[in-house]
């Protein structure tokens, strides 16, 4: 069977492998421990015949501040047999405690699944998931054919916001049709659909579909697709929305029977829109489905400090798991739609993502559709169905202070120079006396951690700043929010866009392929002024300048 082609743009630069990382040696006795075992006990529910496979991969150690994107170490383990794979549960567990890891210490920013070895010309992702660990469940009847000789690999990417290592197993597991069995005789084969608009706004080949430098300009040399728009539904209360839009061309018949969205920290949501039907414009492009972002500690009571709470890491993105009826959408050969990701505005966002996975089963005289082409799914909206029960209580952060306010403290005498080191800023680092600055008088950071591959930024955060780290605090700011404010990660010269002080493959990291940032204070600024700072790789790292004349 041919594979249904979607046009997608760069799935390439989420599947070459810049950096084959081996945590520990062999002989390790936790080197063992990757691998695939069945569950003791099948949970109740489960298609007769079927088995729940758990797997582990790792372990992985997340030095301080990593943030790559990585590849490896070789292959993960599949079922490695003729069968049909109906649902996929993705998690994170911290290798000493064996527990989940609270979002504000060690996080999955994403973690991608690729089939090299199932009739692909090209590396195929099959599910894809960040630190909302979305659970793919395919409708009854729709299985992911699996053959004794697959080769999995695994891409993910895995950030720690603290200064120590840790050690981390990505875990998936997986509800198995074994050939043989009547369920196995009753299924149907899907195909994964990748639609990602990636590299459709901004200029940044890996990352933003939210390139912060291009939502406050309408130059569009940054990127056509770009849009800023109003939106009541913002979460920030800023009432408005960046969205980016991509639109994929199916090569042949095919239905597609499961869809998810996926965006990170800012994402409101992803939408799925039709664009023809049988060769023809539909009209007004309808909305096929909204995958959102919904915070998992309000769900599904209504967010009263949503606002508070918006920005972390702590959502689940709702999909076509769970819907009033079955969520179907056939394709003729040659039909479109296209995907909309839509970012917040209140603040920038980086490393920002806008990707929807679905599940196409692909037509013929034997396996007949669900659904008429062109016919409109009953139902556009479904439910959260990440593996939220796992997750620890999420720590937001911003509730005490953390050290002494800076503001009202009398500063150094005027520097112009700030060394990060250590994980810290030098002069006028966490609760120290502000670093002494003058108007028109240019400051340069230098990130001196970098010669160990750590990542930092400096980033305006609002005053006074100086509030316990969580994952939602404390947010960027702005610049044109926090007059004369700055932020590195906003620096044209980012070689990504991102801009993180350090030194990195192009196009796998964040980084900005250099350690300094220069921030010069605006001629006049008046005396007293205090411009209070972070890191957003690393929270806990705070800092001030003050204007001393
Ligand atoms: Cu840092």
């Amino acid at each position: 069977m041919r594979r249904v082609g979607i046009a997608a743009a760069l799935v390439a630069a989420l599947v070459v492998a810049p950096t084959v990382h081996r945590a520990l040696a062999d002989g390790d006795p936790r080197v063992a421990s990757s691998g695939c075992q069945p569950s003791p006990t099948n949970p109740p529910g489960l298609v007769p015949g079927s088995q729940r496979i758990h797997c582990t991969y790792g372990p992985l150690s997340v030095s301080p501040g990593n943030n790559l994107i990585l590849v490896g170490p070789v292959t993960v383990e599949s079922p490695h047999a003729e069968g049909y794979i109906t649902r996929f549960a993705p998690n994170l567990i911290d290798a000493s405690t064996g527990q989940v890891p609270p979002i504000h210490v060690v996080h999955l920013h994403h973690g991608v699944w690729l089939n090299v070895l199932n009739g692909a010309s090209t590396y195929t992702p099959f599910m894809a998931t960040g630190e909302e660990k979305t659970i793919a469940e395919l409708p009854t009847g729709y299985g992911y054919p699996t053959h004794p000789w697959d080769t999995w690999i695994a891409n993910y990417m895995l950030h720690n916001l603290t200064s120590n290592t840790y050690a981390v197993f990505l875990t998936y597991d997986l509800d198995f049709i074994p050939s043989g069995t009547p369920a196995y005789a009753n299924t149907r084969p899907v195909q994964p659909v990748w639609m990602d608009v990636i590299a459709h706004c901004g200029v940044s080949p890996a990352y933003p579909v939210y390139n912060p430098s291009n939502v406050t300009t309408s130059d569009p040399a940054k990127g056509t697709a770009d849009a800023v728009g109003p939106d009541a539904t913002a979460p920030s209360g800023r009432s408005s929305v960046h969205t980016c839009t991509n639109t994929f061309k199916v090569d042949q018949e095919a239905e597609l029977v499961w869809i998810g969205g996926h965006v990170h920290p800012g994402g409101v949501r992803d939408e799925l829109h039709a664009e023809t039907c049988n060769g023809a414009p539909v009209s007004g492009s309808p909305l096929l489905f909204n995958s959102q972002a919904v915070l998992n500690s309000t769900w599904p009571t209504p967010p009263p400090t949503y606002t508070s709470k918006f920005g972390s890491w702590d959502f689940s993105m709702t999909t076509s798991n769970v819907t009033s009826s079955p969520w179907r959408w056939h394709m003729n050969a040659g039909d479109t739609v296209s995907v909309k990701a839509v970012y917040d505005t209140g603040h920038p966002w980086y490393e920002a993502m806008g990707i929807m996975v679905g599940w196409a089963h692909v037509i013929t005289p034997t396996e007949p559709a669900d659904t008429a082409p062109c016919t409109p799914p009953a139902v556009t909206t479904g439910s959260p169905s990440g593996n939220i029960a796992s997750n620890p209580t999420p720590y937001f952060g911003g509730n005490t202070e953390a050290f002494p306010n800076q503001l009202g403290q009398p500063a150094t005498p005027a520097t112009k120079s700030v060394q990060i080191t250590g994980f810290g800023f030098q002069p006028g680092g966490n609760g120290q006396p502000p670093a002494g600055v003058t108007g028109g008088q240019t400051v340069t950071f230098t990130n001196q951690d970098a010669y160990a591959s750590i990542f930092h930024t400096v980033t305006s955060c609002a005053s006074p700043c100086n509030l316990d780290y969580g994952q939602a605090y404390p947010l960027a700011t702005w610049t044109s929010d926090a007059p004369g404010g700055f932020d590195s990660s906003q620096q044209p010269s980012g070689s990504q866009g991102t801009g993180e002080l350090g030194w990195g493959p192009p196009g796998f990291t964040a980084a900005a392929n250099t350690n300094t940032f220069s921030f010069t204070v605006p001629a006049g600024t008046p005396a007293g002024t205090v411009y209070t700072y972070f890191c957003r790789v690393h929270p806990f790292m705070r800092g001030s300048l003050k204007v001393t004349g």
